[in-house]
């Protein structure tokens, strides 16, 4: 283990490893991966990540912003090489610090991670000049091969606790209606730039109780006897907020899962367990449900539609609700595209782009982003280890097919930052780069 911290340190340094060690990483990596299922789980909280692509100092700048692993629980979705100029350093780091810490690093495949693409858009080349022969393009390939399809983050709350740093201005703009916290923007240095809060949807019973106050969730478990002084709010049967399961929305597990893969959805999927059943180790396929999980993208269309990429299928909000309703999720996060913003929901928050390259090429001038999804705590720790158990077994809290609106959003917290200082010196910026779309 001392090797592989090495390793790290190191690569935090933006230096190399031998080749040997390569070779034995990536062996490691393989073993761990192959173990995993084409759809990994993931319980919140978690950080998640959209495409890197060789832009290793905005990745080290990523961790500033998102915090160290292991202390923060990464999801990366896809397209870590490609692109920028330190591919190598930057795959190799992921997966380093995935053998060490493997429940504290998700890492799932992006159209990018192909012997193919790599090909064409730089990381062969940048193996060649770096280590002067193919080998250890060959075993990041065959690492690629290995990779998830995708992740489903389960217990994640539905709302969010306010950035401590920031606790007294946001107390300030808490809206007069009992709002849940639902979104939050925060700016590299910390600060709220955005807060959006959702109605609370509470029984009549409980809304007598200062749902204000917000105190961090693991406050509110005081005992029931002392809830009087405790802040109070209505919590899941059986822990110390509601002290008893009479509140209708004791079900607080109303927040579904949430799929992260790196493109989106495909017509040849209507479930989450179809995708586990896809044969996934190998070269990512020309067409099929495998590509299209990889390569698709949401548009502003009505069902489905041909891809520009020449890969993958455009998809619209009706596909993107059926999918999430069927397969009972509140959210499908996934990256692929570019957004300048650095985080992009659509279709009434069902899906979220996330991308984590800032200035793209280091010539695009776009902000990066990851998004934050915390826990939920309320209901003593209990998840539900299927995307939908607690909304389809509950058939008192879920009886009716009126309360299918009742299945929330997690609250998501956006952590915007810009490129790394140093990545931006001597790039050169003047070679056109055509296709920003792969
Ligand atoms: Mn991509």
């Amino acid at each position: 283990m001392s090797d592989l911290d090495e390793a790290i340190a190191q690569l935090r340094a933006c230096r190399l490893i031998p080749e040997t060690q390569v070779r034995e990483l990536c062996y490691k990596a393989r073993e761990l991966l192959i173990e995993e299922g084409n759809v990994v789980s993931v319980d919140a909280p978690v950080t998640i990540c959209g495409d890197i692509h060789g832009q290793f100092h905005d990745l080290m700048e990523l961790f500033r912003v998102g915090g160290d692993v292991p202390d923060t629980n990464y999801l990366f979705m896809g397209d870590f090489v490609d692109r920028g100029f330190y591919s190598l350093e930057s795959f190799l780091l992921l997966l380093c610090l995935k053998v060490r810490y493997p429940d504290r690093m998700t890492l799932i495949r992006g159209n990018h991670e192909s012997r193919q693409i790599t090909t064409v858009y730089g990381f062969y080349d940048e193996c060649i000049r770096k280590y002067g022969s193919a080998n250890v393009w060959r075993y990041c390939c065959e690492v690629f091969d290995y990779l998830a399809l995708g992740a489903l983050v389960l217990g994640a709350s539905s709302e969010l606790e306010p950035s401590v740093s920031n606790m007294e201005s946001t107390q300030a703009m808490m809206p007069i209606d009992d709002g849940e916290l639902e979104t939050e923007v925060l700016n590299s240095k910390g600060e709220v730039t955005v807060s959006t809060y959702r109605r609370r949807q509470r029984s009549s019973s409980n809304t007598s109780t200062d749902s204000r106050n917000i105190s961090p969730p693991r406050d509110i478990s005081a005992a029931p006897g002392n809830s009087s002084q405790a802040p109070l709010r209505s919590g899941a049967p059986g822990t110390g907020a509601s002290g008893s399961g009479s509140g209708s929305y004791g079900n607080t597990s109303r927040t579904g899962a949430v799929l992260c893969v790196h493109g989106g959805l495909s017509p040849a999927i209507e479930s989450v367990d179809k995708i586990r059943l896809i044969d996934r180790k190998q070269e990512v396929p020309h067409e099929g449900p495998m590509c299209d999980l990889l390569w698709s993208d949401p548009d502003e269309i009505e069902g489905w539609g041909l891809s520009p990429r020449g890969a993958g299928f455009l998809f619209g909000g009706d596909i993107v609700k059926g999918f999430n309703h069927t397969n009972d999720l509140s959210l499908v996060a996934r990256a692929h595209q570019l957004v300048m913003e650095g985080y992009k929901e659509m279709f009434d928050g069902g899906i979220v782009t996330v991308w984590s390259a800032p200035n793209y090429c280091y010539r695009c001038g776009n902000v990066a982003a990851i998004m934050e999804l915390g826990e939920d705590t309320s209901n003593g720790g209990m998840v539900a280890r299927n995307n939908g158990e607690y909304g389809r077994s509950n058939g008192i809290l879920m009886g009716s097919s009126s309360v299918e609106s009742s299945v929330v959003s997690p609250g998501r917290r956006y952590r915007v930052f810009e490129a790394a200082a140093q990545d931006t010196r001597g790039m050169p910026a003047k070679k056109p780069v055509a296709d920003y779309f792969l």
